[in-house]
């Protein structure tokens, strides 16, 4: 037998393509010399830099999974995973910038969109020249989105587009809007369209007072009669199937995100507690302590592996939406285990923004909520395994 490896326990290391190793480092380099420095200050300003999306661009962090043909980088699934892991290991806000950007703008304009608007809008927000936001949730519509009010009403030229969206990423700061609204031309079905700033009657004022997720900006949209044209409408899908085709990517994503940030926690507070000492040893010493480590560990290494295997199975096309439910829910709340474990090891410097661990606990708290809530997951996951339908 060979000998354990603390900090990968189940050698997930090896079980990466030499590309994926390459997208590891690159990922990881970019996270740890870039965006750690600036993070600590970023939070407690609340401040988003949107310069991060061109240096994410140019690092081809954004759009992993989008051909290059469009300016991403035409990698695997497995490669997007790892770099939400890299990027969440400092902060869930900047993976946030980073999956809805290539998950929720670019990859429905690239599954469901006309070649025009891949040409006019893909190789922009893959550089991060644009900024892009995805409005699904609404003020009285978050875990039932079919509730959505939201109208687009046919004009002569197109559409015209109004409603407010609620808790949108990246929107005060985004150049591109794919909102999703109902359309009285489809028979009232559910039809994305791709909005832009400078489009009369839209705004999308910032959400303030956000103790959780602060480094990354969050906005309503407002619609108040927006025009568009028929090129503004992507065209290849409808119903609710579109806007979830593009959470299962990004819910997929963050199973992988979350455990990079669990990963930061768990190695804090192993370092912490070798270097702390009380009643004459170091915490570490301790068997309580131990267990803490031992049952962070270890979910750590199974939620890595479930998420590989998912990643593995969707670059196969075999993943179900079931599968990405189990894994976004378990590995979300997992993550939260931890970190808030980590915040009590620590003791009281645990709540210190020098140890960063309750910056990691507070966002996570974000991240189980958001991409459909732990709750809501369970209830798919309920409905999957019974045929019976809990929502209503
Ligand atoms: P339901 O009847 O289940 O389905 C309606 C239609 O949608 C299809 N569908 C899916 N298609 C693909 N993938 C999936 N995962 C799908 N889930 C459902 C389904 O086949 C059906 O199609 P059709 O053709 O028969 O019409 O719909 P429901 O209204 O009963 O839905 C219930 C529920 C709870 C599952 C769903 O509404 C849900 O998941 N709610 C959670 C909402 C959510 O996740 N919102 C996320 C907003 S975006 C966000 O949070 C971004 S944060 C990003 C960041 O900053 O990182
Ligand atoms: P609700 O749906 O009102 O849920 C409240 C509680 O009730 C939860 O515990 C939930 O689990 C529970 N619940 C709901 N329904 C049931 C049921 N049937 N049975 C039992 N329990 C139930 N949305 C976007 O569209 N785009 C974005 O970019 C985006 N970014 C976000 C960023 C942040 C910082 C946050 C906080 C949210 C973001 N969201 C975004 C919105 C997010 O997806 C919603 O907050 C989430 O889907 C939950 O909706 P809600 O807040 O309306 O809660």
């Amino acid at each position: 037998l060979s000998s354990f490896e603390w900090s990968d326990p189940l050698l997930l290391a090896d079980q990466l393509s030499d590309e994926e190793r390459m997208v590891v480092d690159g990922a990881r380099s970019y996270a740890q010399d870039a965006l750690q420095p600036r993070v600590i200050a970023a939070y407690r300003d609340e401040t988003t830099d949107p310069g991060i999306f061109r240096e994410m661009g140019e690092m081809g962090l954004l759009g992993v999974t989008i051909p290059e043909e469009y300016g991403g980088l035409g990698g695997s699934y497995v490669s997007y995973g790892l770099v939400a892991r890299e990027i969440e290991r400092v902060d869930s806000g900047y993976r946030s910038m980073m999956s809805v950007q290539s998950s929720l703008v670019m990859y429905p304009i690239h599954a469901y969109g006309s070649e025009a608007q891949r040409q006019k809008y893909l190789p922009g927000l893959a550089s991060g020249e644009l900024i892009g936001c995805f409005g699904l949730t609404e003020p009285d519509a978050g875990s039932d989105p079919g509730s959505m009010k939201t109208r687009a009403e046919k004009t002569a030229t197109g559409y015209r587009i109004s409603g407010s969206k609620m808790w949108i990423s990246n929107a005060p700061i985004a150049d591109i809007f794919v909102v999703w609204a109902k359309s009285e031309a489809h028979d009232g079905k559910i039809r994305g369209f791709v909005l832009e700033k400078s489009m009369a009657g839209l705004s999308a004022p910032k959400v303030g007072g956000k103790l959780s997720l602060r480094a990354s900006i969050t906005g309503e949209i407002v619609m108040d009669g927006v025009e568009v044209g028929e090129d503004a409408l992507l065209p290849s899908v409808e119903g609710l199937k579109g806007p979830f085709g593009c959470l299962n990517r990004a819910r997929y994503g963050i199973s992988w995100g979350v455990m990079g940030a669990a990963e930061f926690c768990w190695q804090a507070a192993r370092q912490y507690g070798l270097d702390r000492k009380q009643f004459g040893r170091p915490l570490a010493q301790t068997q309580l302590f131990q267990k803490k480590l031992a049952d962070m560990q270890t979910e750590i290494a199974l939620g890595l592996q479930a998420s590989l295997r998912v990643g593995r199975l969707m670059d196969e096309g075999k993943a179900a939406p079931e599968m990405i439910s189990l894994i976004k829910r378990n590995n979300c709340g997992k993550a939260l285990d931890v970190a808030r474990l980590s915040r009590d090891m620590h003791g009281g410097n645990g709540i210190s923004e020098e140890f960063q661990v309750i910056r990691h606990m507070m966002n996570l708290e974000t991240v189980n909520t958001y991409e459909g809530t732990h709750d809501v997951h369970a209830l798919i996951l309920g409905r999957a395994q019974t045929g019976l339908q809990a929502f209503v």
